[in-house]
């Protein structure tokens, strides 16, 4: 269903890759989603999937990690259900540290809606009489407030170089943890602008880091265009406290019984 040369394509190849060389059998990976154009990408992968509810698709792979642990869970959509919708998920998912890999594709807009402001959107963007002289509000920091929030791994790709997309989700499915994976993924429908984007992406200048003050300065520092691991660090992976195996479920109302 998506546009001819939307960005989204390349994040896709960029997945597929990464999940080729990474030799995972596909009924081992699940990719869950919410809802927007970028949220279709389960539809196109012949691994598990499940395309869920609309920004709610952080909390349905937590569910499914912690009862299966042994699956490799993706977790893939928009700005839009990611960081609007599901900005609080997006938070407790960094926080809690579930060993997920979540790739967000960031167009800044939403673009199955037909191209309303998202919060990652420029103050000024006009679009028409939806957002006449822009909605004058600073975009979300998607990278810092990971960071913040406590992500294991933070990384920004370009949907522009699924190579390189391909070797971050690589790195991000290996580290244990939240991991997270910003792809700048360009709307040619609504933010046709958005093509120019591929000349200004490039490297990182600095070496990855563990250190957060140190990823934090460089983020802050940085004009939205540097691609690479900004970010990579050591912090366990929340565990399930399983009940034992002998509990009897039907005996687990008389702790509640007043
Ligand atoms: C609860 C709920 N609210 C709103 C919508 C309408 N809706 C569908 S997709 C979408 C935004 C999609 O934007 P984004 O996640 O950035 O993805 P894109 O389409 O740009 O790839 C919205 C608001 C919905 N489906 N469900
Ligand atoms: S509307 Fe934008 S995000 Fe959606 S498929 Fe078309 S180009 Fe891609």
């Amino acid at each position: 269903m998506w546009c001819p040369g939307c960005g989204h394509y390349g994040v896709l190849a960029g997945l597929t890759k990464a999940l080729a060389a990474l030799e995972v059998p596909p009924e081992e990976v699940a990719v869950i989603s919410g809802i927007g154009c970028s949220s279709r990408v389960p539809a196109y992968l012949s691994t598990y999937g499940f395309h869920g509810i609309h920004g709610r698709a952080l909390p349905l792979a937590t569910g499914l990690k912690l009862a299966r642990p042994e699956l490799t869970v993706v977790v893939a959509g928009g700005d839009g259900d990611g960081f609007s919708i599901g900005g609080n998920h997006f938070i407790s998912a960094c926080r809690r540290n579930v060993d997920l890999t979540y790739v967000v594709m960031d167009n800044q807009v939403y673009g199955m809606t037909k191209g309303q402001a998202s919060p990652t959107t420029d103050p000024d963007w006009e679009f028409g009489k939806l957002t006449p002289g822009g909605t004058g509000i600073n975009p979300f920091q998607p990278l810092v407030s990971a960071l913040a929030s406590g992500a294991n791994f933070v990384a920004r790709a370009s949907s522009s170089d699924p190579n390189g997309a391909a070797k971050l989700i690589v790195e991000a499915i290996r580290h244990p943890g939240f991991s997270f994976v910003h792809v700048l993924s360009p709307c040619r429908t609504f933010r046709p602008e958005q093509h120019e984007w591929k000349k200004r992406i490039q490297p990182a200048p600095e070496e990855e880091t563990g250190d957060l003050a140190t990823a934090a300065s460089h983020l802050f520092g940085d004009h939205g265009f540097y691609v690479g691991i900004l970010y990579r660090g050591e912090r366990a992976p929340f565990e399930s406290k399983r009940p034992p195996e002998t509990v009897d479920p039907a005996t687990l109302d008389q702790d509640f019984e007043i």
